[in-house]
Order: C-alpha cells, then sequence, then structure tokens
C-alpha cells in the first residue's frame, strides 16, 4: 500500500514553457481509460472510497487519517489544505476485504473452479458494483530535480484538462516533507491560488451525476 500526496493546479498553454524553464524532463505520454465503480446507492463514495479499474488493474483510492504534527503551523496547515491525500491500495484480495467492510457481500465464493475474471465479475455482482463513470486520459508526465516529485498533465476526453504535483510514499512515510516538495515545486510553478482546483472526477460527476455530486459536496467529500 502507498500514500499519494497530491495538489491540483489549473494548467494553461505557459505551462509547458514553465516546466521546461524550471528544468522539467519529460517522461513521456500515455493514454488509459477509467471505469470508476460503486453501487447504485454510492455506498463507497459516499465513504469517499474510490474504486476503479485502470488498464485491467483495480485501484481503491480511500483516505488517509491525518497526523496531528502535520498541522503544527499556519504555512504548514496552508500547504496540507491544498493537498489531497489518499491510501492507494492495488492488491485485489485487500481492495475486496476494504470494500466488505463497507458493503455486505451477500454471499462467499463458492468452491466451484472459476477463472479470476469470472471470479472478478461474481465478487462485483455480489456486490452490486456498477460502472458510474468512465473516460479516458491523456497524461503529460514529468519529472523534477525535487526527489520523487512527478507532475502530470492530463486532458480527460469530455474537455477537461488539470495539473497535479504529486509525490508517492510508503506507508508512513513523510508527509510534511512531501507537503513541503509539493510547495515547492508549486512556487517554482508559480502557482498562487490559495483554493483547491478540482479534479477529473470533480468535473465528470459534476456534469453526469450532479444529484450525487451535491450529495458529495454537502457531506464535504468533495
Ligand atoms: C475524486 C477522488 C478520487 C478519484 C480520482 O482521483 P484523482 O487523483 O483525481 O485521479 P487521477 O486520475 O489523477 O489518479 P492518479 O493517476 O493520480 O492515481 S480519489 C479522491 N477523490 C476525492 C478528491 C478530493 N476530495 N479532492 C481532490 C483535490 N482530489 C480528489
Amino acid at each position: 500500500m502507498s500514500v499519494e500526496v497530491e495538489r491540483k493546479f489549473v494548467c494553461n498553454a505557459d505551462t509547458l514553457k514553465t516546466l521546461k524553464e524550471i528544468g522539467a524532463v519529460c517522461l513521456g505520454q500515455r493514454q488509459f481509460c477509467d471505469q470508476y465503480f460503486d453501487t447504485p446507492k454510492f455506498d463507497l463514495t459516499l465513504k469517499d472510497m474510490w474504486l476503479r479499474k485502470r488498464k485491467g488493474c483495480w485501484e481503491l483510492k480511500c483516505p488517509t487519517t491525518a497526523d496531528k504534527a502535520e498541522e503544527t503551523s499556519g504555512e504548514q496547515s496552508k500547504a496540507a489544505a491544498m493537498c489531497s491525500r489518499y491510501k492507494e491500495i492495488t492488491n485485489l484480495p485487500e481492495i475486496q476485504l476494504r470494500v466488505k467492510e463497507v458493503i455486505k457481500d451477500v454471499c462467499e465464493d463458492s468452491d466451484t473452479e472459476t477463472s479470476p475474471s469470472q471470479e472478478e465479475e461474481s465478487w462485483m455482482s455480489r456486490n452490486n458494483l456498477v460502472c458510474f463513470a468512465e473516460f479516458t486520459t491523456v497524461r503529460r508526465s514529468f519529472t523534477l530535480e525535487e526527489e520523487g516529485v512527478q507532475v502530470d498533465l492530463d486532458e480527460a476526453d469530455f474537455g477537461f484538462h488539470v495539473g497535479e504535483i504529486e509525490v508517492l510514499l510508503p506507508e508512513g512515510g513523510d508527509v510534511q516533507s512531501a507537503l513541503e516538495k509539493i510547495e515547492r515545486t508549486a512556487g517554482k510553478l508559480g502557482l498562487t491560488g490559495d483554493k483547491r482546483v478540482e479534479g477529473k472526477m470533480h468535473a465528470y460527476l459534476r456534469r453526469n451525476h450532479a444529484e450525487h455530486f451535491a450529495r458529495l459536496l454537502s457531506e464535504h467529500i468533495l
């Protein structure tokens, strides 16, 4: 399991130029399709749990518990407020356990021999998991001098662009240092805003699931 600390930013025509000027190295461009799953009642996302399939692999993002030591000064809490932080789980049995804590699995696996894909199908149908969002992203990734920092410029197929500065940590890694690296990178990129920038899923839900989007906002999940 790892922890992703991330700050999203509005990217514009100058972002590429600025990245070059600050010595960012392009790692390449890739395209992927994300499918997000939840129950029809949105049991997972209402708990801020985001289950998706990307390039055939399952991933679950869920909240981390905040570390009090991170909020010792005003500047530090400002940096933390601009960033999101989620546990990223990629191991399917562990994902299934986490999902089971939220959704009551109606029956256990049978002993009959089934292929992994049949088991996945069966797990999804037992838990009533349906795809509620699907979109393709073209991502250009950059690395910077700042150790472990990656900048992604994303373009989603529904006409939405966003930049992300992110640091991936092992569980229990130094979140404070990650926040500082992200702050320094944001400074180099000349980012001045003090409000969180919406991500692809925000924009997708706003456009396609307005009622659920409003509920997530009212429950302070988005
Ligand atoms: C909406 C959401 C999540 C699902 C999307 O996660 P995100 O990191 O935006 O997607 P992506 O494609 O950049 O994933 P990556 O390739 O970096 O793994 S996970 C958590 N949320 C909620 C959320 C929030 N409340 N606030 C912000 C700023 N971001 C996400």
